[in-house]
C-alpha cells in the first residue's frame, strides 16, 4: 500500500497525541482567513482542510490554499464539493465518495472525472469514506444523500463497516456545516467499536465540552469551520475546542494505534 506524506503525518499525529483538531476554510468566506491560520497554528490545530459545499469556484480553492500556505507550515487539505474544488497548491486531496448519497456521480462519477487532474497537480489522494448524517445541512442537499438519521445508529454501523471493508483509510461523520445538533456521542462510539480506521467527526461543534464527549465517544479528528467564523475570539474558541478534546482522549485512553505505511 503506497501511503504518502499528509496520510503519515495524520496517523502520526493521532497516534502521539490521541486525537487531533483540524481547521476548516470554506473558499466562499475568507473574510477573516489569516487571522483563523494563524489562531490555528498557535492554538495546536494540526491540519487545514479547504472546502464548502457551495463553493465551486477553483480560483477561490487556489486563493485560499495560497493565503493559508503563505502563513502557516501546516498540512492544506483539500476537501472537494465536486470536481471544480481540484486545486493546486495544496499537499493532498480527501479522494472521497458520499456512500449514502442516491446519485452515483456523488459516489464515484466525479471521482473518475477528476482523478486525472489530481494526479497532474501531483495532490496526494486520501480514501475517505464521506457519510452525511441528521439533517445534512448543504452538504446533504448538495449531495443528494438520504442523510443517516441519529437515531438509528446501527445504519451508521454499517457504512463505516462497509467503507473499512472496501478500503477506505478515512470514515467522515458529518452532521453537515452548521448543523444545530452534531453527532450524537452514542453513535460515535457504536462506530468506534466496529472500526479500526480513524474517525473524523465534523458538523455543528461550538465548544470545548462537546468536542471533549465527541473525542471520549472515539473520535480521532474533529473538524470546525463554521463557529470560528461566528465568533469574534477565535484563538481562544480554538483553544477552549482543542484542550476538550484533550480531556477526552484523557477519559477514553488511547488504544488504537493506526499504521500501515
Ligand atoms: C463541515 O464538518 C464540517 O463539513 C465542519 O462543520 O462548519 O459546523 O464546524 P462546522
Amino acid at each position: 500500500m503506497r501511503i504518502g506524506k499528509t496520510e503519515k503525518y495524520l496517523y502520526d499525529a493521532i497516534n502521539k497525541k490521541g486525537f487531533i483538531h483540524i481547521t476548516l476554510i470554506d473558499p466562499e468566506k475568507m473574510d477573516k482567513i489569516e487571522e483563523i491560520v494563524e489562531a490555528a497554528e498557535s492554538a495546536g490545530s494540526s491540519a487545514f482542510m479547504v472546502g464548502g459545499s457551495t463553493s465551486h469556484k477553483t480560483s477561490d480553492y487556489e486563493e485560499a490554499i495560497s493565503r493559508i500556505k503563505s502563513n502557516s507550515s501546516l498540512p492544506v487539505i483539500i476537501f472537494p464539493s465536486n470536481v471544480a474544488s481540484i486545486a493546486r497548491g495544496a499537499d493532498a486531496i480527501w479522494f472521497m465518495s458520499l456512500l449514502n448519497s442516491m446519485n452515483p456521480y456523488y459516489i464515484v462519477g466525479a471521482q473518475v472525472l477528476g482523478i486525472k487532474t489530481i494526479r497532474e497537480f501531483g495532490l496526494e489522494a486520501i480514501p475517505m469514506a464521506y457519510l452525511i448524517l441528521g439533517a445534512g445541512g448543504a452538504a446533504g442537499y448538495v449531495g443528494e444523500a438520504k442523510p443517516i438519521p441519529f437515531e438509528i445508529p446501527e445504519l451508521a454501523v454499517g457504512y463505516a463497516m462497509a467503507a473499512e471493508a472496501l478500503g477506505f483509510r478515512f470514515v467522515y461523520l458529518e452532521a453537515g456545516s452548521g448543523a444545530k445538533t452534531h453527532v450524537p456521542e452514542k453513535l460515535i462510539n457504536m462506530v468506534r467499536r466496529s472500526i479500526s480506521i480513524p474517525i473524523i467527526v465534523g458538523g455543528g461543534i461550538r465548544d470545548g465540552s462537546v468536542a471533549e464527549n465527541i473525542v471520549a465517544s472515539g473520535a480521532d479528528i474533529i473538524v470546525t469551520g463554521d463557529v470560528l467564523e461566528e465568533t469574534s475570539k477565535v484563538k481562544d474558541k480554538l483553544l477552549e475546542i482543542i484542550e476538550g478534546g484533550k480531556k477526552g482522549v484523557l477519559k477514553r485512553g488511547n488504544e488504537l494505534s493506526y499504521c500501515c505505511y
